[in-house]
């Protein structure tokens, strides 16, 4: 079913031309158009709307400034390990200015935002990156002899939709960090329109492009919660689909890094993991389109709660998180076990026998992963009782 819909698309000329556009393949775009669909939480069949959106809306105008900020947010969207993100992006937008991207400079560059803004008032999407300074009529940040607060405000009086990208502009992020000497805060403090807020120190860049996607299908952004956070990013907590979480609920903790529940990929709660407490979708969609173990907690670091305010460079970093859902009770299992307790040497050299080549192939993968600590253990147990089974007889 799936596949000859897909073949009906495959053939539509509109999507020849846009996978032509992008320099993917039809199914490929396809693909893209389905896994949007679905992180969006689109019934199935949305995908053939999606696709069609994509490669046949005229593109907003994007008007994006960057205020208090490291320029993380845009260099995360564009330097995605895969390309095509990136691609698909500038590809959905039309960027009309972005001071980190243009090539022009000074009185030129301003022109051009006017001129943008002039040509499609009303209509254009302002896009805000950083912190927006208050402190001291907000001398801290100006751009072209404006401050940050005066150029929002501007920006903003015509737009027809505010995304504010980053924790910085999102809620102020880092630089608002205690004792906040610039008075800087998140964009919605200073403006009176709802904001979108995409948080996330960097954001990850697939939520910006579903955002968008989103507009282009229907003409309106998606549901957001209270704090202007697109439900479909932001309604779970990370712990809640977490790769580790077996190692929580079975109360297996990494109580060091390097230590051996760390390298086994035990849970980093105890390392001060902010996950039960982070609203984030990055330990399902992964970071930066890189593929397989790209998010904090797959990497060994534990989550810092960049997206979520109060908790990013708010916490101290191995603070143990406030769980939100339900603490661990105190009949969990011991946290290190005993290695072979329990089992007699016959039962671990007739163990060593059935499990050896199951767990020889399984653990490898297992532990490349850094998933599995039951498969590094059937190892560890079939080695040590073959060792033991070929050690010389003792005399007596
Ligand atoms: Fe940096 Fe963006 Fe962090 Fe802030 O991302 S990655 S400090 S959220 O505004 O540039
Ligand atoms: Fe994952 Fe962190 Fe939750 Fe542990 S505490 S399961 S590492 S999110
Ligand atoms: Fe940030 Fe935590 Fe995700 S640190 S990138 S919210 S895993």
């Amino acid at each position: 079913m799936q596949e000859q819909k897909f073949e009906l698309l495959e053939n539509d000329s509109n999507i020849i031309a846009a996978a032509d556009r992008l320099e993917m393949s039809r199914r490929d775009f396809l693909r893209f158009c389905t896994a949007a669909a679905a992180t969006l939480g689109l019934p199935a069949g949305a995908e053939a709307a999606v696709a069609e959106a994509v490669a046949t809306k005229p593109r907003p105008s994007v008007i994006w400034l960057h205020f208090q900020e490291c320029t993380g947010c845009t260099e995360s969207l564009l330097r995605a390990e895969h390309p095509t993100l990136e691609k698909l992006i500038l590809d959905m937008i039309s960027l009309d200015y972005h001071e980190t991207l243009f090539a022009a400079a000074g009185h030129q560059v301003e022109a051009a935002r006017l001129q943008a803004m002039e040509k499609h008032k009303g209509q254009y999407i302002l896009v805000v990156e950083g912190a927006i300074p208050a402190k001291d009529g907000g001398v801290y940040c100006k751009v072209g002899g404006k401050t940050a607060i005066e150029l929002v405000r501007e920006c903003a009086a015509d737009a027809a939709a505010v995304i504010a990208i980053g924790s910085c502009a999102s809620w102020g992020g880092m630089p608002s960090t205690g004792p906040n000497p610039t008075g800087c805060s998140g964009v919605n403090k200073v403006i009176d329109k709802p904001v979108i807020t995409i948080p996330g120190c960097p954001p990850n860049p697939y939520n910006f492009l579903t955002t968008v996607v989103h507009y282009l299908t229907y003409g309106r952004f998606p549901a957001v919660d209270a704090l202007g956070r697109p439900k479909f990013a932001y309604s779970r907590l990370i712990h809640e689909n977490c790769e580790r979480r077996a190692h929580f609920d079975a109360g297996r903790f990494a109580k060091e890094f390097g230590d051996e529940g760390h390298r086994k990929g035990y849970c980093l709660y105890k390392l001060g993991c902010k996950g039960p407490e982070t609203y984030a979708n990055c330990s399902v969609i992964l970071f930066g389109d890189a593929g397989a173990g790209t998010w904090p907690v797959a990497c060994g670091h534990p989550c810092i709660g960049c997206t979520e305010q109060g908790v990013g460079f708010a916490k101290p970093i191995h603070q143990t998180a406030h769980i939100k859902t339900f603490s661990p009770p105190a009949t969990f299992p011991r946290i290190v076990e005993e290695q072979g307790k329990g089992a007699t040497l016959g039962a671990a050299a007739v163990l060593a026998a059935v499990v050896g080549v199951a767990a020889g192939a399984g653990a490898r993968v297992a532990k490349n992963l850094g998933l599995s600590h039951e498969a590094e253990e059937a190892r560890l147990k079939a080695e040590a009782a073959k060792a033991e089974a070929e050690k010389p007889a003792e005399r007596v």
